[in-house]
């Protein structure tokens, strides 16, 4: 099978393919910071940094009953990220990165997607409560040419999911090449919570990535042994050396770790507190005040900082005991000069229940076999792991032995009870679809299941490290209606045989 890195490579090495250089969002995201401390005129030198992009809202078209319809494709581009440099990208409608899609519970949401890659490709909508069939794993192929229109009604809470490729084997180039992409869920609760709420002003999302670049400015694969890519030069928004110039007292930051492998230790330059207020799936039921918060592959989390005139304070990332965590990097400078006054946060946030399971809950337990299997078996496309009742609550055990690892399910939600033998941290204790698994370690989770039964068509657990689900460190899982699990077949009929690794 054919599909890794093909068409990112073949990119990468033809010296470009003839597109024009495109900055990956509409907005001026190279000139110098408006005001900030230092600021080097239009020379935009790197001490001054560069203007934080804001990936732009997604405009759907409405139909006539009500369905939002929403508009991505998939393509190749160049984008200058650093100064006078052309890096050959991917993006969903621009040549890096994608557009945030934003929906409120309740909607029903409709996509029209085309891949203009030249390559297979999925769209994955991470951390949505949907049925299997339009969740965008690796089934949901788009051939290059192609097109896919899932759609679902938006049913869960309020949180900051984000979309991305998913097809096997091809996830961590097709992640690297530039294709990510924001959807934030609001409902009833979140939008009078309190909190900053306006979008890139007060409210502003920061997809944290790392990435190599060669001596030409392409994006440079190499990987570290045993975990993938770990890059030098870190990007917000696919911004390098990024600027926000706040204008107010308090901002929100919702934050992917949109990275293939590298897990951030977060903290501000000054090691002043914040306070989180979300994580992966849903706000919190009450912020945590904290100075230092880490967030492995995939896993977001929203905080709140409080800003006075006059600050410039960095948020960092430390280096950790990791090697996923290796190195001091900056990710965003925040400057600040007059501010509008902020509301304090609330000291109650409407977040959701923690995940209840009943005594009689399944349990199940996954151990993580060095960095291509789980319970000792590479991910088969064909072949279904585990059944699950729609809608029940089951305690999973995650176990690490070896290297770091986290676990992500689709079309689920979880309370963390336990890592390595502990409650998780007070930042982590949201519902989240994602868990970092310390090595020689193990988590506990209580997961509750989409209530979509179809016993044809599965959903994914895996390791986001992209090196790592690429090599198959995943499976499958179907969910069914209670009572139909024993009779529910495990293996899969596809088109063309199934999956060779
Ligand atoms: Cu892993």
């Amino acid at each position: 099978m054919v599909l890794t890195r093909r068409g990112f490579l073949a990119g990468l090495t033809a010296g470009g393919v003839g597109v024009a250089m495109a900055a990956c969002f509409p907005d001026d995201r190279r000139g110098p910071p408006t005001g900030g401390a230092g600021g080097a005129g239009g020379s935009a030198g790197a001490a001054a940094g560069n203007v934080l992009a804001i990936p732009p809202l997604l405009e759907p078209v409405v139909r006539g009953d009500g369905t939002l319809v929403f508009e991505l494709t998939a393509q190749e581009g160049a984008s200058e990220i650093l100064p006078g440099v052309r890096t050959p990208s991917w993006g969903y409608n621009g040549a890096l990165l994608g557009p945030t899609v934003r929906a409120t519970r309740g909607d029903t949401v409709a996509f029209d997607i085309r891949n203009s890659l030249r390559d297979p490709t999925t769209v994955h909508w991470h951390g949505m409560i949907l049925p299997a069939a339009m969740d965008g794993g690796p089934h949901q192929v788009i051939e290059a040419g192609g097109s896919w229109s899932p759609e679902w009604r938006i049913d869960q809470p309020a949180a900051t999911l984000w979309y991305h490729p998913h097809p096997h084997g091809d996830t961590a180039m097709q992640v690297y090449a530039g294709l990510a992409g924001l959807f934030i869920v609001d409902d009833d609760d979140s939008a009078t919570a309190g909190l900053p709420s306006a979008y890139g002003i007060d409210d502003i999302p920061l997809i944290l990535q790392d990435k190599t670049f060669a001596d030409d400015g392409t994006l440079d694969p190499d990987r570290i042994p045993n975990f993938g890519i770990m890059g030098n030069t870190m990007l917000a928004n696919g911004t390098a050396s990024a600027v926000f110039h706040a204008t107010t007292g308090a901002v929100r930051f919702r934050i992917l770790n949109g990275s293939n492998a590298r897990r951030y230790n977060l903290e501000f330059s000054d090691g002043r507190p914040f306070q989180v207020v979300g994580g992966d799936a849903g706000l919190l039921p009450a912020p945590v005040e904290t100075s230092r918060v880490a967030i492995s592959p995939a896993e977001r989390v929203e905080l709140v900082v409080a800003l006075e005139g006059g600050d410039d304070v960095r948020l960092v990332t430390r280096g950790g005991g990791l090697d996923i965590d290796d190195g001091d990097f900056d990710l965003l400078r925040i400057t600040a000069e007059a501010l509008t006054p902020s509301s304090p946060v609330p000291a109650r946030l409407p977040g959701p229940k923690p995940i209840h399971a009943p005594s009689t809950a399944r349990e199940r337990t996954f151990r993580l076999n060095g960095h291509d299997a789980i319970n000792g078996e590479e991910m088969d496309l064909s072949r279904i792991d585990t059944v699950v009742a729609a809608g029940a609550v089951e305690i999973w055990t995650i176990e690490n032995p070896v290297y770091a690892h986290n676990f992500h399910i689709h079309g689920a939600a979880f309370t963390v009870l336990e890592v390595a033998g502990r409650a998780p941290e007070d930042a982590m204790s949201g519902h989240k679809d994602t868990v970092f698994v310390p090595p020689r370690s193990s988590a506990r989770i209580a997961v509750r299941f989409a209530d979509h039964p179809d016993p044809s068509m599965p959903y994914m657990y895996h390791c986001h490290i992209l090196r790592h689900e690429d090599e198959g460190m995943m499976g499958q899982f179907v969910t069914v209606a209670p009572g139909t699990e024993k009779r529910t077949p495990l293996r899969l009929a596809l088109e063309g045989g199934g999956h060779e690794h």
